[in-house]
C-alpha cells in the first residue's frame, strides 16, 4: 500500500459511523437537516455549558431554583418512605443533580447514583466530582444510549425504590413521535413505584424564547455553527463557517424554537470521507434543533401515556419551567389538570423563592395521588 494510501485509510477508519450516516441522510434529505447530537463534541459541550450561563438562557437557572426549592419534596414524594436510588439519563449537569442527591443523602445517609451516558468520559468524570463533592454518594456509572431503553439494570433491592432523572429539558429535543416511545421504553425497565422526575421548558413569550437561543453575546450561534466545525475535522468536510448564518425562530404551530444554519448564498460543500457534494440554494437553511415548549398540563399528559402515573409537578413563579414527577404505575388514566400535585414557588423577590418551600397542596388532590 502506498504511503498515501495508508493514510487514507487511517483517516477513514476513524470516521464515525454513526456520523457519517447522520450527515450523509440528512444532507441529502429535502429540506436538509442534520441531528442535535451532533453538537456534543468536546468543543460543543463546552459551549453548551457556556450557554447555560448565559443572561437569557433562563432554562437552567429556572429549573436549578425549582431545584433549590423543592428537591426535599421531590425525594420524599418519590421514596414513599422507602429507600431511593437515582438513575439519571445523561451524565448529569453537575449542580442541578447534586441537589437532588443532597436531599436523598439528608433522608435516608447514603445513596446510589447511576447515570447513564453514552460517553465514558463524561461519567468518569461525574463520577470523580460527585464522589469528591458528596461523599455520602456511591457513584455507578453505566455506558449505554438510554433512548433504547434502560436495558440492564439490576432490580430494585427489597425496599428500594427507582426514580430516574430526566431533568434539563432534554426531553424537548426530540418530538412527539421520538419523546413518547423513548419515555415508554424507561417506562419499561422500570418497577411499579419506581419514579420518573422530567424537567420541561413551558410556553412563554415569544421575545423570552427567542433571546434565549439567540444570546447578544452570539455563543448559541457558535455552539449552532460548530456543528459545521466538527463535519469539517471528522468528514472531511470545507464548510465555510462565514457563509451560514445561525437563525433561530419560534414555530408557534409546533410549539417549539427551531434552530437552523441558513446558507448566505449559493454555494457547494464537499464532504471529503462521504464522497459526497451538496449543493445550497441562497437562504437555503440545514435544520438542526427542535426544542419543545410545553403547554401547561402537558408534561403530566406524556407522563401518563407513557405509563406514570403523574404525583406532582413543580414550577417556579413565573411558570417558565416545570419539574414533574411520574409513579410507574399499572393502570394509568390520562390526568385532568386536577390530577396532580401542583407546586409553585412564591414570586417574585428571589430571596424568597430560594427558600424551600414545604409542598402546597392544590386546590384539586390527586386522583394520581391517592395511589401514592
Ligand atoms: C440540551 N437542550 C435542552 C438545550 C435546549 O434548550 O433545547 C440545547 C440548546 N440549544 C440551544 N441552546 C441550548
Amino acid at each position: 500500500m502506498t504511503e498515501k494510501a495508508t493514510a487514507l485509510t487511517a483517516t477513514r477508519t476513524q470516521v464515525d459511523e454513526a456520523v457519517a450516516q447522520a450527515v450523509r441522510e440528512g444532507l441529502t434529505a429535502q429540506p436538509k437537516r442534520l441531528p442535535p447530537w451532533l453538537f456534543y463534541d468536546e468543543a460543543g459541550s463546552r459551549l453548551f455549558e457556556e450557554i447555560t450561563e448565559l443572561p437569557e438562557y433562563y432554562v437552567t437557572r429556572t429549573e436549578r431554583d425549582i431545584l433549590t426549592a423543592c428537591s426535599g419534596a421531590m425525594i420524599a414524594q418519590a421514596a414513599q418512605g422507602k429507600r431511593v436510588r437515582l438513575v439519571e439519563l445523561g451524565a448529569g449537569s453537575a449542580d442541578k443533580t447534586r441537589l437532588l442527591l443532597a436531599a436523598a443523602v439528608e433522608l435516608q445517609g447514603k445513596v446510589l447514583y447511576e447515570p447513564l451516558d453514552v460517553s465514558a468520559s463524561a461519567l468518569t468524570e461525574a463520577k470523580k466530582r460527585i464522589e469528591r463533592e458528596i461523599p455520602a454518594v456511591t457513584v455507578a456509572p453505566r455506558v449505554m444510549d438510554y433512548t433504547q431503553g434502560l436495558h440492564g439494570l439490576e432490580p430494585d433491592a427489597a425496599g428500594e425504590r427507582r426514580l430516574v432523572l430526566y431533568i434539563g429539558s432534554s426531553i424537548g429535543n426530540f418530538d412527539a413521535r421520538e419523546a413518547g416511545p423513548l419515555l415508554e421504553r424507561v417506562r419499561a425497565g422500570l418497577e411499579l413505584g419506581d419514579g420518573l422526575l422530567l424537567g420541561v421548558d413551558l410556553i412563554k413569550s415569544e421575545e423570552t424564547l427567542l433571546a434565549a437561543y439567540n444570546d447578544a453575546a452570539g455563543v448559541t450561534a457558535a455552539f449552532n455553527r460548530n456543528m459545521l466545525v466538527r463535519l469539517n475535522r471528522e468528514l472531511g468536510a470545507d464548510f465555510d463557517l462565514e457563509a451560514f448564518s445561525h437563525r433561530a425562530i419560534w414555530n408557534a404551530s409546533e410549539s417549539r424554537i427551531e434552530m437552523h444554519l441558513v446558507s448566505r448564498a449559493a454555494q457547494r460543500v464537499r464532504l471529503a470521507e462521504l464522497d459526497l457534494q451538496v449543493d445550497f440554494a441562497a437562504g437555503e437553511s440545514i435544520h438542526t434543533e427542535n426544542s419543545y415548549k410545553y403547554a401547561p398540563g402537558a408534561a403530566e399528559k406524556m407522563l401518563a401515556e407513557a405509563g406514570f402515573a403523574p404525583v406532582g409537578c413543580w414550577k417556579d413563579a413565573q411558570g417558565w419551567f416545570a419539574v414533574c414527577l411520574g409513579r410507574a404505575d399499572q393502570d394509568v388514566e390520562l390526568p385532568g389538570l386536577e390530577a396532580t400535585e401542583d407546586v409553585t414557588l412564591p414570586a417574585p423577590d428571589r430571596a424568597t423563592a430560594l427558600d424551600p418551600v414545604p409542598p402546597r397542596r392544590g386546590n384539586r388532590a390527586s386522583a394520581a395521588g391517592q395511589k401514592q
